[in-house]
């Protein structure tokens, strides 16, 4: 009814396990995996299922995991649950050591198998990418970019884009990661610190005191010493609060454009946590679906394998608009459908009323004012510049 076609000779894959889903963080946690639910309902409404390779994610195995993660942290998310948390008498509690049971990251029923599932998506991904059957793979139930190799963090348990980046280096020399959910992709940029075959690159709200995780600084730029090969490539774009689509979309154009000019990735890795989004519950940018979009549209463009994390994102219909529409530019068919609800969607009711109108242009949350002189935005391109001077290929 669209009219969408399945683009010939062009792979789009799409990966998910609807068993993920239904978790649960808590009451109020602001990190809600039916948001999954209601993304996948919005793409299916509009038909692009037809269009692209629909697989169930696997689980991920023991074994995959610990190609990143402990094994000690692993064991341990893997046995306390269901059952209440084990006391260890001496050094400690394992909940302490690991960063477990706190608020941001509790301990929940199903944790192990919720975690393995989002991991088991994002190989997946990977695996279509290296075997050439994928030119883009969709991982939205992925993107959790600030697990550590043995510590959860920021609602993050396992750092399913590192495994898949793990993977991409098997098949590809150069893997660029690009991360432009609201907070700074820490764990992914620690877990390539010191390689030159992995630069990472997080747009982020900077706060280093006030905001989650409050690393990312403009002059974080991989390990200090010279002869460390990850030197120089870590690249932060640490922003204000109320930043634009246009000031945002000139800055990524910019950044993105001379990174791949100097670094020539061989495949991109993009996270788009949705919590970039004007009106998310914990985000503060003015980004519209549009501006969020053009991300994803550029990095099209530069016609490299590509994966596509999901990642934040706190207000749900706003993260299923952005998604929805992340994955027509994808498929190619963006300017034949508007994120607008069909009538027969199901969980339409999620969905405000003024949202239902079709517009592309729509004002998702109350803006922010814009805290981003212009001045500072040509410092940053600057900075950039001035690093990827020192990368050479
Ligand atoms: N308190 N409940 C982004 C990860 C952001 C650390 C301050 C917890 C919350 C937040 C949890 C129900 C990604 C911090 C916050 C309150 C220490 C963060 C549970 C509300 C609630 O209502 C809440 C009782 C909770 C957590 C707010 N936590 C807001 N911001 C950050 C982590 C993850 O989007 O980047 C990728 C998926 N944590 O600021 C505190 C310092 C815990
Ligand atoms: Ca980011
Ligand atoms: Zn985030």
């Amino acid at each position: 009814e669209y009219g969408i076609v399945r683009p010939k000779g062009y792979n789009v894959t799409f990966h998910t396990n609807p068993e993920m889903e239904k978790h649960h963080f808590g009451q109020t946690h602001p990190m809600k995996p039916w948001r999954l639910t209601l993304s996948k309902s919005l793409i299916m409404s509009y038909g692009m299922p037809y269009a692209m390779n629909n697989y169930i994610a696997r689980t991920a195995t023991y074994e995959e995991l610990n190609d990143y993660h402990s094994q000690d942290y692993l064991d341990y998310l893997g046995t306390v649950l269901p059952e209440p948390v084990p006391r260890d008498v001496d050094g400690g509690t394992n909940e302490m050591r690991f960063n477990l049971g706190g608020s941001d990251c509790p301990l929940f029923e199903g944790l192990y198998d919720y975690c393995s599932m989002s991991a088991g998506g994002s190989l997946d991904a990977a695996r279509k990418v290296c075997n050439k059957e994928s030119d883009i793979a969709i991982s939205w139930g992925g993107g959790l970019h600030h697990a550590k190799k043995m510590e959860a963090s920021g609602f993050c348990y396992i750092n399913d884009i590192v495994l898949a980046i793990l993977q991409l280096l098997r098949c590809y020399p150069r893997v660029l990661y690009i991360d432009i959910d609201v907070h700074h992709g820490d764990g992914v940029e620690e877990a390539f610190y010191s390689t030159d075959r992995v630069m990472t690159c997080s747009f982020h709200k900077y706060d280093p005191v006030s905001f989650f995780p409050g690393t990312g600084a403009l002059d974080d730029n991989g390990p200090k010493n010279e002869y460390n090969p990850g030197a120089h490539h870590a690249i932060n774009v640490p922003l204000n609060d109320g930043i634009t689509d246009e000031q945002y979309g000139w800055l990524f154009e910019n950044v993105i454009g001379s990174i791949v000019e100097r670094f020539r990735p061989s495949a991109i890795a993009l996270q788009c946590g949705a919590d970039s989004l004007a009106g998310d519950r914990l985000g503060r940018f003015n980004l519209q679906v549009q501006g969020h979009g053009q991300c994803v549209a550029f990095c099209k463009k530069l016609g490299l394998p590509m994966i596509l994390f999901g990642g934040g994102g706190y207000t749900p219909r706003n993260v299923a608009r952005a998604w929805t529409w992340e994955t027509a530019i994808a498929l190619g068919v963006d300017k034949k459908i508007n994120p607008v609800i069909p009538q027969h969607t199901p969980w339409r009711e999620h969905f405000r009323q003024e949202e239902l109108l079709p517009t592309l242009e729509q004002i998702l949350g109350d803006p922010k004012p814009n805290k981003n002189p212009q001045k500072r935005i040509l410092e940053i391109v600057q900075h950039v510049q001035e690093q990827l001077r020192f990368v050479q290929h």
